[in-house]
């Protein structure tokens, strides 16, 4: 409660009001981070994600069954039975859904299959909980700030020590993931890794969700460019930073490609749009400077985040496919990139959340993530007078946040 600015019995009292307004019997939830967040509890369960396996039914008298193998200890036991919700063990669930049979239930429309198969008066509609999951509180995007502040530290404690350790032996990526991990543990109540961390030097980093192992694992030697995308859990909010910088002399080629990549990022996180605008009308930011040359890429520029929940997460995103409103409070990445396919790869990604401009009725975002980006990369006579103050800001609010 204490990080999610909400407890338990609010969320369920608006989860009620949706179900009397469409007069359901009950609603099933699927999506582990859904039910966590309803809940307010995490787990273990699921690697990079602190999520429990489980389903959910909350009926419309008010009651909630949650099924899992996975809670465990009597204080959260006596926590959910005090909040209303009854646990039983995941093989009771299908007999819980068969008294469903004739019900009018609500079923998200990315729920597994045999759930429809099931019963025979389904809704399908959106997960109740996505929208409010998605909309931070103030409490979570304090948390936000908070963690976003202290990944940040992370990193340019990393990126120092990195700059020294090179000079010395030669490492590869996956010491590099070692070292990433390290760092971030030194943070105050850091969790897990937020996801696989993706270390990948020249030739490597052009493929998109390259991972380091064994068998490809690369030598950080010579001239090229390194692209390092992690980010980690805190008890406060969850990260994911991308940085791409110079080893040794790089190209006049990447130069002016990473400045292209720059401009879209600074082109986005700068924009302000009207409420309603979805992430499909603001994608085109982060591509039309690599467009004016022929050039793209092909990821989604920006996805949500969930507050210690799933690094990845709906309903927004900011891609072709992003219909979806962009609201305040929402915590989006930005994250344009350029690949040359067995030469290098170029991503530079913050986390920011949308907040309402200094004109009524538009929206703008605020950065979460504060790791300077790599000087050696940029070419200034690329740059607008406007695209130059933002990066020196920038910059500068970096060195404020290690200093702090
Ligand atoms: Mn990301």
């Amino acid at each position: 409660m204490k990080h999610a600015g909400q407890d338990t019995k609010t969320k369920q009292n608006a989860l009620l009001e949706t179900l009397k307004k469409d007069s359901l019997d009950a609603v099933i939830l699927h999506d582990a981070t859904s039910i966590c967040w309803l809940l307010n509890v995490r787990a273990f369960d699921v690697p990079f994600a602190p999520c429990i396996t489980a389903y959910l039914i909350a009926y419309s008298s008010g009651k909630i069954k949650l099924f899992t193998s996975s809670l465990a200890g009597p204080s959260v036991e006596s926590y959910l039975k005090n909040n209303n919700v009854t646990l039983a063990g995941l093989d009771s669930f299908e007999k819980s859904l068969m008294e469903l049979k004739n019900k009018k239930v609500l079923l998200s429309e990315l729920a597994p299959f045999f759930l429809a198969e099931r019963l025979k008066n389904y809704v399908l509609g959106k997960d109740p909980c996505l929208l409010p999951k998605a909309i931070k509180n103030k409490i979570e995007l304090q948390g936000a700030l908070k963690a976003g502040a202290k990944d940040s530290k992370a990193l340019m404690n990393f990126f120092n020590w990195l700059d020294k350790a090179l000079k010395g032996k030669k490492l590869t990526e996956l010491d590099i993931v070692d070292k990433l991990i390290q760092f971030r543990k030194e943070q105050k109540n850091f969790i897990s890794p937020s996801f696989p961390n993706i270390v990948g030097f020249n030739d490597n980093a052009a493929i998109i969700h390259y991972q380091p192992k064994e068998s490809s694992n690369k030598k950080i030697t010579g001239n090229g460019i390194l692209l390092i995308d992690s980010g980690g859990h805190y008890l406060e909010g969850t990260t994911d930073i991308t940085r791409t910088i110079a080893i040794g002399k790089p190209t006049a080629e990447q130069i002016h490609n990473f400045t292209l990549v720059l401009k879209g990022h600074i082109s986005l996180i700068t924009s302000i749009f009207p409420e309603g605008a979805c992430g499909a009308h603001l994608d085109t930011l982060a591509h039309i400077a690599l467009w004016k040359e022929g050039k793209d890429y092909d990821h989604g520029t920006g996805h949500g985040v969930g507050s210690v929940l799933e690094v990845h997460e709906g309903p927004q995103s900011i891609s072709r496919n992003g219909t979806y409103p962009l609201m305040e409070g929402m915590i989006v990445s930005v994250e344009p990139g350029f690949y040359k396919p067995k030469h290098y790869g170029i991503r530079i990604e913050n986390l920011a959340y949308i907040k309402k401009s200094k004109f009524p009725g538009y929206l703008t975002f605020e950065a979460l993530t504060y790791v300077p980006i790599d000087a050696k990369l940029v070419d200034h006579k690329m740059l607008t007078r406007d695209e130059t103050d933002w990066l020196l800001n920038y910059n500068r609010k970096c060195s404020e946040i290690h200093k702090a």
